[in-house]
């Protein structure tokens, strides 16, 4: 029998104590001046700008805790269905602003900051963003988790607490070096370490087949490795609501602390080697991006996490619950990509060799709980691991899998395709070949009941050519889920001023309602709205240039315009298409000094994966036009290249509400969303862009007056492709064009380095441009100087782009996550008291 939830509050309830949590300027002050002295021991004579940082981290953390243990407790009263959101990379950036923002403590903070004659923006400075992913995927979740606590929905995110997050990138001789990321340095403030949590997780060993009293094969899991996972939670407040969740990050700890046998038998180094070993698990995130690395500590980490967050789902649902019937009631779970898609098997293990329970049964709950969501089409990206390696590492969860697999075939594929196997042998979880490979994208289909796409083009392609046999197999599983962002952290926090403006000018609302910002319209038909607007971004401008002159040493005029790509390196992503475009424009102006070209600034922001040779190329190509461009007296300061090093979510907080234009021109079908397409729209920024992705959205929501397209769409792609594309036509037939690429492939930028950005010219041409940059140039070109046309005509640009503002609502993932809790969670929020009072 189920207990009952309100089992749970027994005895007589214990006095609460307020720790002085005031929500004023003097409660603020004097948590901090608290925290300094005995949180740090420090007086305020000898105390350093960090000790003041983490005082009032501290101090902020204080006041959100308080509704943090109001949260858990009203959830565990209610005994709520949860989702429970798994993923390998949380890109969160710096926490402080957003904590304060959300919590409603911005005023008072500043003010209490001031009166100790410090600043919140200096101190903001010394925190390391927690870097904790590598691109889109890391960051959605991070904007998810935002959406899931102001929504109030009962939500946990799982992860890696990485000692070492994405690489901090510098430029040496024009090339990217990666140093590590230490941001756990002097501590981190937000977290909460919870050793009472501990897991175990078993790895390695062999699977022996015993037989049961009533002669049934029961597998054993035996001699195996075991490592302990620590959890550290990150508390996640909601933005103006009660609601505070949390992300639980595992740390890797060796599980024996200290061994006296080996110490006795003269293995001491060894001991304590084994320790170091198993704490690698969780020192590194892998800095590929869109690719996978096929590598051993992978897979361990992503079993070492999941084994991990399965077992703590598993122990809270058992403190109010028994019967494995309502597991599916209490618990879904959402798989972020295929990188912990070992949920399935692992459920499975638990559910028939740990709890007994027939397979059948096993199987409708693991279905019932799992959804997967897939980020790309791209081959490479799509794991696979080889058979051999995956049976070394998880023995028994290989046998489950083959087990999932035969059944897969023999039933459903069979009764949908009798005596098909061809069909068979294309729908396995097993790729035949040598080694064998398990699909784990079929896995994350077969084993889940919704499988989502990220924007809606991405979602049809989904269907038509990475899943097709899924989709008449199952239909209605794969849904479409449209990526969103968080206008907390992209607007009000990142654009403190643009978000004023729209305060005064229709109100406050718009920040948990973005939907509201449609009011702004009428607004760009009058000047003086228009002119607030344009003083704004003009303000972000000249911020953006100090910015610049400080990091880089080159100066930018905020009245050029300034066209932005901030992106992972990537070749899909085309960074080359847009060099091939500069070297364009320095082509007329060196033809031409008179060219007629409103003067431009290019800002570059990315990070190449270590091992992708072409990214790194690009860097490099890019870093190298730019130091002949800028330094090339000329051309009169027309134009200007700058490449910011180290991208990170706090670079792109200054960049983004400094865009004039944003550049969104991949490969058409090979962008599953973008999101960074999302926040420069909203900051009124102007698109150039291909229709890939939420591109295609974006255009629908603005309108085709508001926004750049150029070039192939998906199915002029599919065409071309099968019409058979020849690099070499568009090279010969265009002078201009040809003139470039041999520029590029030459030595002009790069005479110490001979052949260096030859690769680049290579595989645009015997490559066969396979992101047909070549194809889409000329379209290119005309988009760019339609916007150059544009751009000259101030007043009608701000209204553009006030337009962009206003009509991009949609892409907030609070709309992204009420979907993903109607549709596939079924999720109903739970209010949360703001400050104790009954709600
Ligand atoms: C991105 N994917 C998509 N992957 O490229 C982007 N991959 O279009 C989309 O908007 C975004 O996801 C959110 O849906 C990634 O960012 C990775 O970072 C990644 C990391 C490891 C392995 C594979």
């Amino acid at each position: 029998a189920q207990k009952k939830a309100s089992k749970a509050k027994t005895g007589t309830p214990k006095p609460s104590f307020n720790f002085n949590t005031h929500m004023t300027v003097e409660g603020i002050k004097s948590s901090i001046l608290n925290h300094l002295k005995f949180t740090l021991a420090r007086d305020t004579g000898t105390a350093t700008q960090r000790d003041w940082w983490i005082s009032t981290c501290h101090a902020v953390h204080d006041r959100i805790l308080e509704r943090f243990i109001r949260t858990m407790g009203e959830h565990n009263d209610q005994n709520v269905r949860r989702v429970y959101y798994l993923s390998l990379e949380y890109l969160m950036g710096r926490m402080m602003r957003n904590n304060v923002w959300n919590a409603g403590l911005y005023d008072i903070t500043k003010q209490a900051l001031a009166e100790l004659d410090l600043s919140l923006e200096e101190l903001e400075e010394l925190e390391e963003d927690m870097g904790l992913g590598n691109g889109g995927l890391g960051r959605l979740a991070a904007c998810f988790l935002d959406s899931l606590a102001t929504l109030e929905y009962p939500a946990v995110g799982y992860g890696i607490y990485y000692e070492f997050g994405m690489f901090r990138q510098k430029f040496e001789n024009n090339e990217q070096v990666e140093r590590p990321d230490s941001w756990r340095k002097f501590g981190c403030p937000w977290e909460i370490v919870r050793p009472e949590y501990t897991k175990t997780v078993r790895l390695y060993g062999r699977v022996e087949m015993r037989f049961d009293s009533l002669g049934n094969p029961a597998p054993v899991w035996s001699d195996t490795v075991e490592v302990n996972g620590l959890p550290y939670d990150i508390p996640i407040s909601g933005y103006n609501v009660g609601t505070v969740n949390f992300l639980r990050l595992w740390e890797a700890r060796s599980s024996q602390d200290f061994d006296f046998d080996v110490f006795n038998e003269g293995g001491y180094i060894e001991a304590v080697q084994d320790k170091a070993e198993a704490e690698t698990i969780s020192k590194v995130l892998y800095p590929n991006d869109n690719s996978e690395s096929g590598k051993e500590l992978r897979l361990v980490q992503q079993y070492f996490f999941v084994s991990c967050s399965i077992q703590d789902i598993i122990r809270r649902w058992r403190k109010l619950n028994s019967d494995w019937d309502s597991f599916p009631e209490k618990a879904t779970i959402q798989l972020n990509d295929t990188h912990p898609a070992i949920t399935v098997a692992e459920l499975m293990r638990i559910l028939v060799d740990e709890e007994g329970l027939e397979w059948d049964r096993a199987w409708d709950i693991t279905r019932e709980v799992c959804n997967y969501t897939n980020h790309t089409l791209l081959p490479e990206a799509l794991e696979r691991w080889s058979v051999p390696l995956f049976e070394k590492v998880l023995p028994r969860h290989l046998q489950i899998i083959f087990e999932i697999n035969r059944r897969f075939l023999e039933d459903e594929v069979e009764a949908k395709w009798p005596g098909d196997d061809g069909m068979k042998e294309k729908l396995s979880l097993v790729e035949e070949g040598n080694p064998q490979m398990l699909r784990m994208a079929y896995l994350s289909v077969v084993g889940s009941g919704y499988v989502n796409g990220v924007a809606a083009m991405h979602t049809e392609l989904l269907k038509k050519d990475l899943f097709p046999e899924f989709n008449a197999l199952y239909p209605g599983k794969i849904q479409n889920k449209t990526n969103g962002i968080t206008p907390r952290r992209w607007l009000l926090a990142s654009n403190p001023d643009l978000g004023a403006l729209i305060t005064e000018t229709i109100g406050d609302g718009w920040a948990s309602d973005l939907d509201k910002l449609r009011a702004l319209e009428p607004h760009a038909k009058k000047a003086k709205f228009r002119e607030k607007f344009r003083a704004i971004k003009h303000a972000n401008k000249v911020a953006l240039a100090k910015l610049v002159w400080s990091e880089c040493g080159i100066e930018i005029s905020p009245d050029a315009i300034f066209d932005v790509q901030i992106k992972r390196l990537h070749e899909y992503k085309r960074q080359h298409l847009n060099l091939l475009h500069i070297l364009h424009l320095y082509r007329k102006l060196l033809q031409d000094p008179n060219f007629d070209m409103h003067p431009r600034v290019f800002i570059f922001g990315a990070k190449a994966a270590p091992g992708y040779a072409m990214a790194k190329t690009i860097i490099r190509a890019i870093n190298a036009v730019a130091a002949k461009i800028n330094n090339d007296e000329r051309i009169g300061g027309k134009l200007k290249v700058v490449f910011m090093p180290n991208y990170r979510v706090t670079l792109a907080e200054s960049l983004i509400p400094a865009a004039d234009v944003s550049e969104q021109i991949s490969t058409a079908g090979k962008e599953a969303s973008g999101t960074g397409n999302m926040k420069f729209a909203l900051n009124g920024a102007l698109t150039i862009g291909t229709l890939d992705g939420a591109n295609v959205e974006i255009l629908e929501e603005v309108g085709d007056d508001n926004i750049f397209i150029f070039g192939l769409n998906v199915d002029e792609v599919q065409a071309l492709w099968n019409g058979g594309y020849n690099p070499y036509d568009r090279y010969f037939n265009d002078e201009n064009l040809r003139a470039i690429v041999d520029w590029i492939g030459s030595n002009f930028f790069t005479p110490d380095h001979p052949d260096a950005l030859v690769p680049i010219k290579d595989s645009l041409l015997d490559g066969g441009d396979p992101y047909l940059v070549l194809e889409d140039f000329a379209a290119y070109v005309e988009a760019q100087e339609r916007v150059d046309k544009a751009y000259r005509d101030q007043d009608n640009w701000t209204r553009m782009a006030i337009l962009n503002t206003a009509r991009v609502g949609k892409f907030s993932s609070d709309r992204t996550i009420h979907q993903y809790a109607e549709e596939i969670w079924k999720l109903t929020p739970v209010k949360v008291s703001m400050n104790g009072d009954p709600v």
